[in-house]
């Protein structure tokens, strides 16, 4: 299973992003969900807010998430990452450049890098990052995000870097398999888990799935 060098935080597995736009769900209400699920990746996402309300909820999520043993990344912002001890922080191609993050962040904590190709792949673990999110994978509604590049993209990616890779966009339980079979470490989901009826079920439909599969959630 994928961790960093110390052992502590966790790579791999399923990353549940706390996306805030797409029901309005509240984080804290995800967050207590998805703490019994075995879910032990969480990215809190939000767009709409301020970066005063994000910083506050990255507060509290932390201590939820740091008494539960989950590894917790904060989009965007390494800013609100460093003020509230999240484990990292998660980056666009338009953000602030990773180089410039590792300076605010230092060397213990966690970069992700969004990646849409191997380029992007390569100048990202060049550059340093922790793992790569690539995508999207299939077709999603939750972010504007391109064409999707369909598993087979996974097994490219694969073969040109050793980082954890994070497969994303579109993701629901039925692709579980193909994607882990591809070569990816982990499997990050927004709208399958967060639009569930049931977040705590669909979260653990995803871990067990996972669990199934390898051993691990
Ligand atoms: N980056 C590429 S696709 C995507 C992001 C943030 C959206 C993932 O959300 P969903 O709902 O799991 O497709
Ligand atoms: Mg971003």
């Amino acid at each position: 299973m994928p961790q960093t060098a110390d052992n502590r935080l966790f790579l791999g597995g399923i990353c549940v992003l706390m996306d805030c736009g797409s029901r309005g769900r509240p984080p804290f209400d995800t967050i207590i969900d998805i703490i019994g699920s075995g879910v032990k990746w969480v990215q809190l996402r939000d767009k709409k807010t301020s970066r005063l309300a994000v910083y506050k909820a990255a507060r509290l999520l932390r201590t939820l998430t740091r008494a539960n043993s989950i590894t917790f990344i904060i989009n965007d912002y390494a800013d609100i990452a460093a003020a509230v001890d999240a484990d990292g922080v998660h980056l666009g191609q338009d953000d602030l450049p990773l180089l410039e993050a590792r300076k605010i962040l230092g060397n213990d904590k966690l970069i992700g890098i969004s990646t849409h190709n191997i380029e992007q792949a390569i100048k990202a673990q060049a550059e340093g990052a922790d793992y790569i999110g690539f995508g999207p994978i299939y077709s999603t509604a939750t972010k504007k995000a391109g064409q999707p590049k369909g598993p087979q993209s996974i097994t490219e990616i694969r073969s040109h870097i050793h980082i954890p890779i994070a497969a994303i966009g579109g993701i629901n339980e039925g692709h579980i398999t193909e994607l882990i079979e591809a070569g990816a470490d982990a499997i990050a989901v927004a709208s399958a888990i967060m639009d569930a009826e049931d977040v705590s079920k669909a979260a653990d439909a995803f871990v067990s799935k996972l669990m199934a599969l390898r051993g691990t959630g």
